[in-house]
């Protein structure tokens, strides 16, 4: 596992901190993984195949901004430890006006970031892609499980719109209901067809986009820990993301729950091309607003 090596380090110079909008973090987190593992060789995976990518996405150069890579987050102290470092370095490339591009590890790294983001926005929401609703209060005995991470997030009063799940325990779907969680299910999207969402007129100007990969179809990313069928293609999920971001902001990502599969590229290289792509539209929709 190479951990000194750049996000698109091929083609771009180094850039320091200061000079690149896009800030990568690798959080290699993996505690509470309940099925597939590997999760903790996601980022550097990640970014070894982002040597492959061009700096054109189809549409504009995001390299043009800045692509700084941080060192790898330190995770071996608790999730509570490692979360708790996570904001923190979160929080620091808001605090200096740069996009936070974390890339986990376990669904948690999730709870890590949004706490980095609510130290310094008083007003943003979530929009989250995944396979599964992640609402429950506790999974396994632990409240800082993968499975929990929107729970903790709701908990934080911040609101959040749930996109591609098809994998629900009759709890969340009633938490979901009570609470009228907004929700664009995988299975809707389809009978459809239809990928233009539109958010309420009251959700947040602000948006943070967490990608769990599991909410992409795993014909599309097979490496996740936890796959799921029914999920999103490669360009329904861009729709949806253009569309809830058109007239918003972007405030960062995180791409998580990357399990990379040995001796098989396609998987690794669709996810640095889905960070990629996602640093475009960030690109273009700061041109926009
Ligand atoms: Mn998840």
């Amino acid at each position: 596992m190479n951990k000194n090596l750049n996000f698109l380090g091929s083609e771009i110079k180094e850039t320091s901190p200061d000079d690149a909008l896009f800030h990568v973090i690798p959080a290699a987190m993996e505690k509470s993984v309940s099925y597939g593992t590997g999760t903790s060789m996601g980022p550097a995976a990640l970014i070894a195949a982002s040597q492959q990518l061009e700096v054109y996405d189809g549409y504009s150069c995001p390299s043009d901004e800045g692509i700084y890579t941080h060192p790898f987050i330190d995770c071996r102290g608790s999730a509570e430890e490692t979360v708790k470092i996570i904001s923190s370095a979160v929080s620091s490339a808001v605090n200096s006006g740069k996009i936070p591009v974390t890339l986990g590890g376990e669904h948690t790294v999730t709870y890590g970031c949004v706490q980095g983001l609510k130290s310094v926005y008083d007003d943003f929401g979530v929009i989250q892609y995944d396979a599964h609703a992640d609402l429950r209060d506790t999974y396994e005995g632990s409240g800082y499980s993968h499975a929990c991470v929107m729970r903790r997030i709701f908990e934080m009063n911040v609101p959040f719109c749930q996109i591609g799940i098809r994998s629900i325990s009759p709890a969340e779907v009633n938490f979901r209901n009570e609470n009228r969680i907004i929700h664009h299910d995988a299975k809707d999207l389809y009978a459809k067809n239809d990928f233009n969402i539109i958010l309420p007129a009251d959700f947040p100007r602000n948006i943070y986009i967490t990608v769990d990969v599991d909410g992409l179809d795993p014909s599309v990313i097979p490496g996740t820990g936890t796959p799921e069928p029914g999920g999103l293609f490669w360009y329904d999920f861009f729709k949806t993301v253009e569309s809830v971001s058109a007239g918003r902001k972007i405030i960062g990502f995180d791409v998580v729950e990357f399990a990379p599969i040995e001796n098989f590229h396609t998987a690794e290289f669709t996810g640095a091309r889905l960070i990629y792509n996602m640093m475009g539209i960030v690109q273009r929709n700061r041109r926009a607003v």
